[in-house]
């Protein structure tokens, strides 16, 4: 018989592991360890889990780069010893920490998949369970004793995405996230249906290759009819700044006044390097398509294509770590590096 994969689960935080505070009913985080004790069904998964747990678990939305830079070197120290790993996360800001762990984890050949809940692991209709469950099957996945799974995935409510491609489109719903982009990789219903075709395909003689530099000296503007020249003015003379995504309207539209096409080349003519996404959820920037993308194809803006505006802002924070010449900037950042743009 196969010998069973080793899990490594790894608890950030989030609501997935919080209790309410009986007085004031306010959520707060709790200790990991009662974590498992609540979901007794763990042990009938055919896997050995183990955990690590954050010392102070964190809401997401107090999530930064060196908290991604200590998730991914929990994976680097243990990569040899698990075939998969788990990370509990807030869902607030999960798709920002899927997407910078594929970027930091160049070469991943094992998975890594991200979950977390709406609802309270000790609340009666929790969403919790069956997300942590199933996340876990889904890392023990293995054929020809190989992980199915060799990506960062974010599993939410039956549905296993591609980490990268997906965004939080609700704050409600069970349904959480949503992939527009590109197709789930596997269902939970009856069977485990995986979606063989999209899974991401690495090179599984390379090395596992964690980068740790991240550039937060970024700005994401989001475009709306009647933005101000004084805001943008003071936002691109900022000597700080090193990139901006600039969300846009439709397949990367902006207004063509003259004082903004003179914002956006100040901000070119400074060495910031300025990407196009779309303010839509789903489909791609098309520069050229419209007049009103055409200046800002001829300045010479960085196509973002159909990625998220997550994947847009820790790919830019990476790739400026990562101090990629400006020469080969533009070429790069409209190359897929983990499949995170089509
Ligand atoms: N505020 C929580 C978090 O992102 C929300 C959740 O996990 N559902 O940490």
């Amino acid at each position: 018989m196969d010998k069973q994969p080793n899990i490594l689960l790894i608890y950030t935080g989030g609501t997935i592991g919080m209790v309410k505070n009986p007085n004031t009913g306010a959520l707060k985080a709790f200790n990991f360890d009662n974590l498992l004790k609540r979901i007794p069904e763990l042990k009938l998964i055919s896997c050995n889990i183990s955990t690590v747990s954050f010392d102070e678990p964190i809401d997401s939305s107090n999530m930064n780069p060196s908290y991604w830079v200590h998730i991914a070197e929990i994976i680097e120290e243990h990569y040899d010893a698990y075939d998969g790993f788990v990370v509990l996360h807030g869902s607030d800001t999960m798709s920002y920490t899927a997407s910078a762990l594929s970027f930091m984890l160049e070469n991943l050949a094992k998975p890594v998949i991200l979950t977390g809940s709406q609802l309270p692991i000790g609340d009666l209709r929790t969403d919790a369970k069956e997300n942590l469950i199933t996340s876990i099957q889904m890392a023990s996945l293995q054929k020809r004793n190989r992980p199915v799974i060799r990506e960062v995935g974010l599993y939410f409510e039956y549905k296993l995405y591609r980490g990268n491609r997906t965004t939080k489109i609700n704050a409600e719903h069970f349904e959480a996230f949503e992939s527009l982009n590109y197709p789930h990789l596997a269902e939970s219903g009856v069977h485990l249906n995986v979606n063989y075709e999209d899974l991401f395909k690495p090179n599984a003689r390379k090395k596992l290759v964690v980068h740790k530099q991240f550039d937060n000296n970024i700005a994401l503007i989001k475009l709306f009819p009647g933005i101000s020249k004084a805001v943008l003015d003071c936002m691109v003379h900022n000597p700080k700044l090193k990139g901006i995504i600039l969300e846009t309207y439709g397949a990367g539209n902006a207004t063509t006044e003259d004082w903004f096409v003179d914002v956006i080349k100040t901000a070119l003519k400074n060495d910031i390097q300025v990407i196009n996404v779309t303010q839509c959820s789903g489909g791609s920037v098309n520069m050229g398509s419209y007049e009103t993308s055409s200046q800002l194809k001829s300045l010479g803006v960085i196509s973002g294509k159909d990625i998220t505006t997550e994947a847009a802002v820790t790919k830019l924070m990476y790739m400026l770590g990562e101090k990629v010449s400006s020469k080969t900037f533009k070429t790069i950042f409209e190359t897929s590096l983990r499949g995170e743009m089509t």
